[in-house]
């Protein structure tokens, strides 16, 4: 019997092994996991499981569940399930490459959503019952209630909803988070539902804890595994000109009044681009900043370290190794402005329209009109998914997205006469910027954004090639409000289908 001071002697008899713990998952059930962009995922249930599953599928046994969790998790859970055809259906959202690799080959269900439809949408029954919940934590309290680890994601609910919970005790996870969690038990669905009292970006309105029924909780596995962690590259040319116009972008605006000289709470997507933005938020002077996002990044860190933000409200971590370590070593620093939040509460709707969000996130593309497809290459193949983007877009203050002008290199465009797939309509996008320039299109009817949106963000490549169906659909649409040539509309994506690029004749 391992002894360890995470776990009280109350709890020692339900400690087991992985696969004992795996056991406890049938198939045909819904199993509900921690993990949210690739932290406080558990560690070893999930390749326990798969484990089994390899082996009754070697027996001709058909083995697969239903999985749901916070976010995009890492190949230790994701990965492990897709590789031996263990997942039936997913959501929401994933980043895995083996797992996207099925469900774009269609053997695996996936269900994209904004994340913070998920608690709600599971309380109210839309996906069945929640047989079990595999939760990362970094304690067990006498009493049952868990400490969280990196995220908190949906863990509030899965414990709440599962018939029986499986814990992972994870002690590579620092023992200094304690404390640093604000779980929000007032939530509920309507009629019942009543306003959320957070007023302010770091409010605390919850407990810091997650409460669990002792009697549900059927095994605890000690692990010690670290987080995903990838590294970021370092940021590049056009990471750094596309910040270097948004924060141009948020400075006119302060300039202007429409702003204070701290800005309104930020939700910043993750990856290259996001981290170059967050950067030049220092360079470019802001102080006493907040965020009201998802997830918190290197970049975010360093930012609270060097006091351009104040405070920082998420529901989960995103580190590389070494931003992890920083994090641990000035833990007691880090709790004191940061809170992790269930998804439910970071992406709240009705608290990212009270503080004014400003959403910032990346597109795959966007069409000339302001509609954003941020999830579907070419309209059928999905990347990763919508995560939180709609949350914030939708209910922002305003919302700004982000891209390269082109991808493949060059052999596909960024902005294009009509996305391929919708995920952010005209109407929830406010700010498009490109490393050539950044279009503002609030205020601006369809065929106002086109042109700002032509002229600024398009590559030099296509900008004449946008600009010629622009003219064409507006002299022989259907239509003049929204112009279209409907046979013409998603000929670039078909071109890049067939030949490889979406210029014409440009093929090798
Ligand atoms: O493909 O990996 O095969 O090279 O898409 O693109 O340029 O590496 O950029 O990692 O920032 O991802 C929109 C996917 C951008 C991301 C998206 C191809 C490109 C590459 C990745 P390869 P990059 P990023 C907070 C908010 C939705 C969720 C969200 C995303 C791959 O930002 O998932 O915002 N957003 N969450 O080549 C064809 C195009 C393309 C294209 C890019 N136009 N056509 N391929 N690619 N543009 C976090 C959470 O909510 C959890």
């Amino acid at each position: 019997m391992p002894s360890d001071s995470r776990i009280p002697s109350r709890w020692r008899e339900r400690v087991m092994t992985a696969a004992q713990a795996a056991t406890l998952i049938s198939p045909g059930t819904t199993v509900a996991m921690s993990g949210f962009t690739g932290s406080g995922y558990p560690k070893q249930v999930p390749l326990a499981l798969a484990e089994r599953i390899e082996t009754a599928h070697a027996l001709g046994q058909r083995f697969q569940i239903r999985v749901l969790t916070g976010a995009s998790t890492a190949p230790e859970l994701d990965g492990a399930l897709a590789k031996v055809d263990g997942i039936e259906l997913r959501l929401p959202y994933q980043s895995d490459p083996e797992t996207r690799r099925r469900i774009n080959e269609g053997t695996l269900e996936y269900l994209d959503m904004h994340l913070s439809h998920v608690a709600p949408h599971t309380w109210s029954g839309f996906y069945g019952d929640i047989d079990v919940a595999v939760i990362e934590v970094a304690g067990i309290r006498e009493d049952g209630a868990l400490i969280p680890s990196t995220s908190i994601g949906n863990n509030k609910t899965w414990l709440e909803l599962a018939d029986r919970v499986i814990v992972e005790v994870n002690r590579w996870q620092p023992a200094g988070l304690e404390g640093m969690h604000d779980i929000y038990y007032g939530t509920a669905l309507p009629p019942q539902r009543v306003p959320i009292p957070l007023v302010r970006a770091d409010d605390r309105i919850g407990e810091p804890y997650l409460r669990c029924d002792p009697d549900k909780i059927a095994a605890v596995v000690l692990t010690d595994g670290p987080d995903r962690n990838t590294s970021f590259s370092p940021i590049d040319d056009t990471s750094r000109a596309i910040a270097g116009h948004v924060v141009e972008f948020l400075k006119n605006e302060v300039a202007r009044g429409r702003l204070p000289k701290n800005l309104l709470p930020l939700q910043s997507g993750v990856g290259n681009i996001a981290n170059a933005v967050l950067a030049g938020l220092e360079e470019g002077g802001f102080r006493g900043l907040n965020a009201f996002t998802e997830v918190i990044q290197d970049g975010m860190l360093r930012l609270l370290r060097e006091g351009v933000l104040a405070s920082a409200s998420a529901t989960a971590f995103s580190l590389s190794p070494e931003a992890n370590e920083a994090f641990k070593r000035d833990i007691d620093f880090y709790r004191e402005r940061i809170l992790l939040r269930p998804q439910e509460i970071s992406n709240h709707p009705e608290l990212v329209r009270r503080l004014g969000c400003i959403g910032m996130n990346g597109m795959v593309e966007a069409d000339i009109y302001g509609n954003v497809n941020s999830t579907h290459i070419m309209g059928s193949r999905v990347q990763n998914g919508i995560g939180g983007s709609g949350d914030f877009a939708r209910n922002g203050y305003f919302s700004v997205f982000l891209s390269p002008s082109t991808a493949k290199n060059g052999t596909i465009s960024a902005l294009v006469p009509m996305v391929s797939h919708v995920d952010h309509t005209e109407h929830d996008v406010s700010v498009i910027a490109t490393e050539f320039g950044l279009a503002d299109l609030r205020g601006l009817s369809p065929k106002q954004r086109a042109r700002s949106l032509i002229a600024t963000c398009a590559h030099p490549d296509y900008r004449d090639l946008l600009q010629d169906y622009f003219e064409r659909a507006s002299r022989e649409s259907y239509g003049k409000h929204t112009p279209h040539l409907l046979g013409e509309a998603l000929g670039w994506h078909q071109r890049w289908l067939d030949s490889g690029d979406m210029r014409p004749g440009a093929a090798a």
